[in-house]
């Protein structure tokens, strides 16, 4: 059964469509065994929500003041301030990317507060990414001359701090060092240069307020001023700070997939976002005396697995296997194999306690700001870190006891695993093509026809997996190279994309040279902040090739997008002349074909917005940075929107 929108022009899948298309067959296993058992999962809340209200699919729901909630529809076609239909579908745009920007500036946070604290000597970190210490002390400028790795290291975090946090009109550090010349101008003359993550939060807040402002346009420069300050106060700082901490990754070849659970091993997943905390455990987890420990507790050893982003970040830099997503953790669970489930912040949903509890599964929490009732909880505070040694220890002893009681009568692993290589690194990228040179060169003379970067969340509104997987096929095949990120990167991952033998399944030049240079097509380059590694390739590439940004073959793809943060991700990569298709008409509405003016239609009211969605479809925001979105909820039809769109950048560049 499938769940008609018809005012979105698309469908939802029911729950036979998502078991039957879900590409990976041990997702298929764990949802049919977790029905079975009665246990709860996402598949079972979603389907209790249908239908799904039309209003909020559309962004025709205000409740940002107590006079509403307001919605605009036939009956009513203002809201009681008399906001209007376009200010109401921007205002809960602008609203989204501030809380992206939100959850993306904490993760920052915290990273910078680590090197710190580091610096101080207050917490035992190393700084493995020397390179990327030197690097940014020179961009910002800093003087290095006598001074101590360490020292540098803290003034790096303090600029980037400032970039995080500004009020003032100063320009940001990190967007003067990184962002193209042309872009800057092209940002400067439509007035959305950026302060700060922080400032920039506060004042969409506030723009966005009961009786703010009520100019959309105002509003969308403001979507374009924020996802600047997110690019570069979050993504860009996020993603090189770690890799000051803790190294640039480079390729390694591992397995990852349910099946790398075992039975007869202690079974932790590191799952969320920012992997302070997880790096510590797994330092204690690697140590002899946690070893020794597994042994006396009955334990063949002790595998750990990754989720979401922290196991991207872990997969990255250290090879841990990965396991799944954000719609993969109760399936996780539902193994029956998990001791121990770390979690530090973000896309924790509190569905997984449910099924934890289902299995015995002990859930820690480490981050003050990711608390989930009935979990133990052990918080890791840059800040406040004098007994971090010993609480990444408590954790790893959680997991230890957690074996012990385990119930092996539920346990249910199925067997799947992938080949995968992850750590491509922007440098790990350069370098594995043979340098920036070869990939424009590959790019001008077809052996590579575009770039796509395919990134971002599940949806339930799409068959789990499904939309990721076959895009992704469609465009490799196409001769097409993919950069992949987050919860999408899991779903490649795990199909078996990001390995160095998918070169088979690639068409063209691409095949042959992924072949020759042992590449795989689709490249796991991190976790969502990491986005700005794939944002840099393509800045650097038009460089290299003499061309501006916007006339490259280069395009942003969210086939499943699921979180507020992905509106940032998507806006960033506009507000740089980097197309996107998405795969869900929400929450900008579906742009039909617009009514006539003088011509009354009830298409107009039901496609939530004219001028919003036309401003990022049409001609609006292509016209200001040569960028627009195309949405397309089926994966075959969309793989076919991106080769066209693929296909008129190299004409236009009278590329073959
Ligand atoms: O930051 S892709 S559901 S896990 S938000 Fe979350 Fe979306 Fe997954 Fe990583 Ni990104």
């Amino acid at each position: 059964m499938k769940y008609n929108y018809p005012l979105l022009n698309a469908e939802m899948p029911g729950r036979e469509d998502v078991i039957k298309l879900t590409p990976n067959p041990a997702s298929k296993e764990l949802f049919k065994r977790l029905e079975q058992k009665n246990v709860e999962t996402w598949l079972d809340r979603y389907e209790a929500q249908q239908p799904q209200c039309g209003f909020g699919l559309r962004g025709l729901c205000c409740r940002n003041c107590q006079w509403g909630p307001c919605r605009i529809g036939p009956k009513a076609s203002k809201g009681i301030c008399g906001k209007d239909l376009n200010l109401m579908v921007m205002g809960n745009l602008v609203r989204a990317l501030a809380a992206g920007l939100a959850a993306h500036g904490r993760h920052a946070h915290e990273v910078y507060m680590t090197i710190i604290a580091v610096a101080k000597g207050k917490a035992d970190y190393p700084l493995l990414g020397e390179e990327k210490i030197w690097e940014l002390a020179e961009k910002f400028g800093i003087e290095t001359k006598d001074k101590a790795l360490d020292q540098t290291a803290k003034e790096v975090a303090e600029y980037l701090l400032e970039d995080l946090g500004r009020m003032t009109a100063e320009p940001m550090y990190m967007l003067e060092a990184y962002a193209p010349k042309e872009r800057k101008e092209v940002w400067q003359k439509l007035g959305v240069l950026p302060r700060s993550g922080s400032y920039e939060v506060m004042e969409t807040l506030h723009m966005t307020t009961l009786g703010g402002c009520s100019d959309w346009t105002a509003l969308a420069s403001q979507e374009l001023r924020m996802a600047l300050a997110y690019c570069y106060s979050t993504l860009y700082g996020s993603s090189m700070a770690t890799e000051m901490l803790f190294g640039i990754p480079q390729p390694k070849v591992t397995e990852v997939n349910y099946g790398i659970l075992k039975e007869d091993h202690v079974n932790i997943l590191l799952h969320g976002h920012s992997p302070m905390m997880a790096e510590k455990v797994l330092e204690k987890i690697n140590s002899p005396e946690t070893q020794q420990q597994v042994k006396d507790y009955g334990a063949k050893g002790i595998v750990v697995g990754g989720m979401c982003c922290t196991g991207d970040e872990l997969l990255c830099r250290h090879g841990i296997p990965s396991v799944t997503n954000i719609m993969g953790q109760e399936l996780a669970i539902g193994t029956g194999a998990v001791d121990a489930v770390v979690v530090d912040m973000q896309c924790v949903i509190p569905g997984l306690k449910t099924a934890a509890d289902c299995f015995g599964t002990e859930v820690i929490t480490t981050c003050d700001s990711n608390r989930i009732p009935g979990a133990k909880h052990i918080p890791f505070d840059p800040e406040d870190c004098e007994t971090l040694e010993e609480d990444a220890m408590r954790v790893v002893q959680l997991a230890l006891e957690a074996f012990k009681r385990r119930d092996r009568s539920h346990i249910y692993i199925p067997q799947e695993r992938s080949r995968a290589m992850g750590g491509w690194s922007y440098e790990a990228v350069v370098n594995g093509f043979g340098g920036l040179d070869k990939i424009a060169q590959y790019l001008k003379d077809g052996t590579i026809k575009g770039i796509a970067t395919v990134v971002g969340c599940n949806n339930p509104k799409v068959p789990y997996e499904y939309n990721h997987v076959t895009i992704v096929k469609k465009l490799i095949e196409s001769g097409i190279l993919v950069t992949t990120t987050g919860c999408c990167s899991h779903a490649l991952l795990n199909a078996g994309l990001c390995a160095p033998e998918a070169a088979e399944q690639a068409g063209g030049g691409l095949k042959d040279v992924c072949q020759e240079l042992d590449i795989p097509p689709v490249l796991a380059v991190g976790g969502c902040v990491d986005n700005a590694r794939s944002l840099r390739l393509f800045i650097d590439l038009a460089d290299e090739a003499g061309k501006l940004i916007k006339d490259m073959p280069f395009i942003f793809i969210g086939p499943e997008p699921g979180n507020e943060k992905t509106v940032g991700q998507g806006v960033t990569f506009l507000a740089h002349g980097v197309s996107n298709l998405v795969g869900f008409p929400a929450p900008i509405p579906v742009p039909l074909p617009k009514a006539k003016d003088g011509i009354q239609s009830n298409d107009e009211m039901d496609r939530g917005s004219n001028d919003v969605a036309d401003f990022f479809a049409g001609d609006g925001l292509y016209e200001k940075v040569g960028a627009r979105v195309y949405t397309e909820p089926y994966p075959k039809l969309a793989a076919q929107t991106v080769r066209m769109h693929i296909k008129r950048k190299r004409l236009g560049l009278g590329w073959k």
